[in-house]
């Protein structure tokens, strides 16, 4: 995958309160282009693979629950410097602690309630981006 590619999910609880359309929306506006989209539920399994690298954490149990309790829009996203400028987009980690207008500071309601998860390096994202799409997938 090429390097100005990120690897985004909106999270069970973005799908739940109805805002597919609202962060989509943003995401567009923000200069991205959708190279892969789809609805999609993550298995136990797949959601202690995707986040191993905290399987260690306190929250890592909470957090594989959260992740597979429903549906998720998993999408590639093309732009420019597209990881970091992703990262921007979505805000801190906690919502609290959010920029205005990022998308975690306008649609999610908890650190662990994050509204959207945004890959964290080059690398990263087309691991991510491969573990949920093929290559005919990717447009
Ligand atoms: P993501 O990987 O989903 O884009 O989020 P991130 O980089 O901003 O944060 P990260 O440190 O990678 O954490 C992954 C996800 O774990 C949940 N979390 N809960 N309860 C807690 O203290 C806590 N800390 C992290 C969040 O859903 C976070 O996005
Ligand atoms: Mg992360």
């Amino acid at each position: 995958m090429a390097t100005n590619r990120t690897f985004t999910m909106l999270k069970p609880d973005s799908v739940e309160k109805g805002y597919i359309g609202a962060i989509l929306e943003k995401i567009n506006a923000s200069g991205f282009r959708i190279v892969a989209m789809k609805l999609t539920q993550m298995t136990t399994t797949d959601a202690q693979a995707f986040y191993a690298v905290h399987k260690e954490r306190p929250f890592f149990g909470e957090l594989v629950e959260y992740m597979t309790r429903g549906p998720i829009v998993a999408a590639i996203l093309e732009k420019d410097n597209a990881v970091e400028d992703f990262r921007t987009l979505i805000g801190a980690t906690n919502p609290a602690d959010a920029a205005e207008g990022t998308i975690r500071k306008l649609y999610a309601a908890s650190i662990g309630e994050n509204a959207v998860h945004g890959s964290d390096s080059d690398e990263n994202a087309a691991i991510e981006g491969a573990f949920h799409f093929s290559g005919r997938e990717m447009f």
